[in-house]
């Protein structure tokens, strides 16, 4: 670690956390709970005849305490988001460009840097679950402002399937494992999840997105998160704005293909955790840019659409996207329960300069989270160590369990003759609500504008590329295949007819459901660029923390493997050897078992093509010729080139590759391979993921079959 690193790594959070955090070491002695020295953890104390065990005595306090403690291990698992993994950073406005918007320091001094704490969650699955499951992300941000916690809870797709926050419980439980055999875990491909969401029409722009490339990223690294509702933000003279937020990773956003994230779920379950933190460890801390689009208030009626409508993305040819600052996650956490497990979210956490807007779903999640939390940790959980702000915290909230706080004085109320604990008048910091002018009748309804459900979810396809279209096409009908019940598929291939008639034609064929020409919805036919995930493509194409893998065996070009890993290590990336054994292999020219060979990191079985990014074969003839007579390794390089990853190969690596994939059409492949730049360049190719795609789409069966 850098010594410019260990300084940013001194957030005030980090800072805070300290006092809480303990190193255990060789020299850590062991106590119980209390603080006695144990001077035997591993036998309970027994009635002994010095022969044999004899009965044990409930006596062992020590044992007893060891035992109690761990039956109380567990606490209950978030109700949704359950699996998740989490890391700290930083955040820092470019300027005070904001200011026109919001009093908020935190989006409008730049001299401040805020500590951030993110989550990253599946939504569906349990705590165990897999984490490249077809599923939104959860990206949820901790900003330990001086000002309080400004908690920003939002995902990876910037609408939502429900309009109003009374309808979670049922989209949840119907999302969730259904109640008679809780299947499927991690999955909406089962009956429940479409039956609901085909007789919940507003649901439909979002079940896009689900079934869409943004559904299995590649990385929590490589995606977008938005806040989806809309939020409010005051500035200095007291005018309001509408807002939305919007995460924009420095990598680009890429995601998997699908047969890739079925595959890892079994072989590497634990993916996207892994990668987040080899990224932060390698050097590699992952960047975002936070945009926002902002509506003034005297335009809130200008749009087609209810701008507080959660089902709906504001269009940035409407409303543009202005970038106000950016965060870096640069350290992983310490340890997994305290921080990860017990951080807790809540839209409801705002700072002053943000405030909430009359979005029905954000009203309702206001008071969701910090009922949840209630559940999860007990009524202090805001005292705990990773919830706890920077920032002095004084109130007359009192006692409960778990009470940290000790609080001097003779008084827990206000006002008192001691006026202690006073409140903050506006001018020296305090919140104020936006003198929101309200009038109307009490009545259980829904904004006029609320009730289009269809334009916006065709304006998501319209702007998809041919192969994102492809891959929707082919996710709807892995989902609807798994519906038994022929009400549910038919309901839904129905309501895609409204969407689009041709989609819902291939969809109905593939999965035996049926259409419905009745729709008099005319497709407006427009295009929205910002909605394809192309749009990202990372400014600066990069290599850096990509997952290189190079298959070789004894009798490799040592010098080239050498050169190659020197450059990718150079460059950022993290190069893998990828042998017939782990443990020394040996160049062209090395007796094997000599003192020279190279370290493998893993056996060829010990690891799949999906989880790298890009293949390399060096040349070598021996090396070569052992790859080609193990199948193991021809399929490697069958997937990786069905899975569309870059392949590099040198010299006799070359042969080897196009014996592997045996086909004649290779060339189209090997488009982004020119052998004239891979044996000038080492073969390392670090753009051209998405070159020749569709043709190699098409090819998946073939290759990998
Ligand atoms: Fe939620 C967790 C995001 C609607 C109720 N939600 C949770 C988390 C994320 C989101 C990222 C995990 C936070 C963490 O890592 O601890 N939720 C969203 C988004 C929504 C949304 C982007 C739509 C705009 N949620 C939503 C509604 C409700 C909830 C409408 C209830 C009315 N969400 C919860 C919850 C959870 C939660 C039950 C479970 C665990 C937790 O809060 O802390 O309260």
């Amino acid at each position: 670690m850098t010594s410019a690193m260990q300084n940013i790594f001194q957030t005030a959070k980090i800072k805070d956390l300290a006092q809480n955090t303990v190193e255990v070491t060789a020299k850590t002695g062991l106590t119980t709970d209390h603080g006695v020295p144990v001077a035997d953890t591993d036998n309970w104390l027994k009635v002994t005849n010095g022969q044999n065990s004899g009965p044990s005595l409930l006596e062992d306090q020590i044992a007893r305490e060891k035992i109690h403690r761990f039956d109380h291990e567990r606490i209950p698992e978030r109700v949704v988001h359950a699996r998740g993994t989490a890391a700290h950073g930083y955040f820092r406005v470019f300027d005070d460009r904001a200011a026109k918007y919001t009093s908020a320091a935190v989006l409008t001094d730049s001299s401040r840097t805020t500590p951030t704490f993110v989550r990253f969650s599946t939504v569906q699955g349990s705590r165990g679950s897999a984490d490249t499951v077809r599923d939104v992300r959860g990206f949820a941000t901790k900003f330990y402002t001086k000002e309080g916690n400004w908690d920003l809870v939002g995902n990876n797709i910037p609408v939502f399937f429900i309009q109003d926050a009374i309808k979670f419980p049922d989209f949840v439980h119907a999302v969730k494992p259904e109640p008679q055999n809780e299947v499927p875990g991690g999955q909406s491909a089962h009956n429940n999840f479409w039956d609901f969401v085909g007789l919940q029409p507003e649901a439909s722009h979002m079940v896009m997105w689900a079934m869409s490339d943004r559904a299995i990223p590649r990385s929590y690294r490589m995606m977008q998160g938005f806040g989806v509702n809309t939020f409010t933000l005051l500035n200095g003279e007291g005018k309001r704005f509408f807002v939305k937020f919007h995460w924009i990773p420095e990598l680009g956003v890429h995601s998997l293909v699908w047969d890739e994230a079925l595959k890892i779920a079994g072989q590497d379950p634990d993916f996207h955790r892994k990668d987040l933190e080899e990224a932060i460890l390698n050097g590699a801390p992952p960047k975002w840019t936070l945009g926002i689009q902002v509506i003034p208030e005297e335009r809130e009626h200008d749009f087609e659409f209810d701008i507080l409508d959660a089902t709906k993305v504001w269009p940035e040819e409407l409303v543009p996207l202005e970038e106000i600052g950016e965060m870096v996650l640069n350290r992983p956490v310490d340890e997994f329960f305290p921080e990860t497990e017990q951080v807790a979210f809540c839209t409801s956490h705002i700072v002053p300069g943000i405030g909430f807007s009359d979005d029905p779903l954000l009203q309702g999640r206001n008071f969701s989270y910090f009922d949840t939390q209630i559940s999860r940790l007990g009524i202090n959980w805001e005292q705990l160590p990773i919830n706890r702000p920077v920032c002095p915290v004084m109130n007359h909230n009192r006692d409960g369990q778990h009470q940290t706080r000790i609080t001097k004085g003779r008084v827990n109320y206000w006002p008192n003759r001691f006026e202690a604990g006073p409140p903050i008048p506006p001018n020296h910091g305090g919140y104020v609500e936006f003198a929101q002018k309200v009038e109307g009748i009490k009545a259980r309804v829904r904004g006029a504008k609320f009730n289009e459900h269809y334009n916006q979810a065709e304006l998501f396809l319209n702007s998809l590329t041919e192969y994102e279209k492809n891959h929707l096409i082919n996710a709807f009908s892995f989902e609807l295949s798994h519906c038994d019940d022929a009400q549910v598929y038919e309901t839904y291939t129905k309501l895609l007819s409204t969407v689009n008639l041709d989609l819902a034609k291939t969809v109905a064929a593939n999965v035996g459901g049926h259409i419905d020409e009745s729709s008099t919805r005319r497709p407006h036919g427009q295009k929205s660029a910002a909605l394809s995930q192309l749009h990202y493509a990372p400014k600066k194409p990069t290599i850096k923390s990509r997952r290189i893998a190079i298959l070789l065996a004894d009798g490799f070009n040592g010098t080239e493997v050498t050169a190659i890993r020197a450059m990718l290590g150079a460059a950022g990336a993290v190069p893998f050897l990828i042998g017939p054994r782990r443990g020394k292999i040996y160049p062209a020219g090395q007796a094997i078992g000599g003192d020279g060979g190279v370290l493998v990191d893993h056996h060829f079985e010990g690891q799949r093509s999906t989880m790298f990014d890009a293949l390399l074969i060096p040349s070598g003839k021996e090396s070569a010729d052992m790859l080609m007579a193990s199948g193991r390794c021809i399929h490697w390089i069958r997937e990786a080139f069905g899975h569309l990853k870059t392949i590099g190969a040198i010299g006799e690596g070359v042969e080897a590759v196009r014996r592997a994939l045996k086909l004649d059409v290779t060339q189209l492949a090997f488009a982004s391979l020119d052998d004239s730049a891979v044996t000038s360049s080492y073969g390392v190719v670090t753009t051209g993921k998405y070159k020749a795609t569709s043709a190699a789409t098409d090819m998946l069966e073939v290759v990998t079959g």
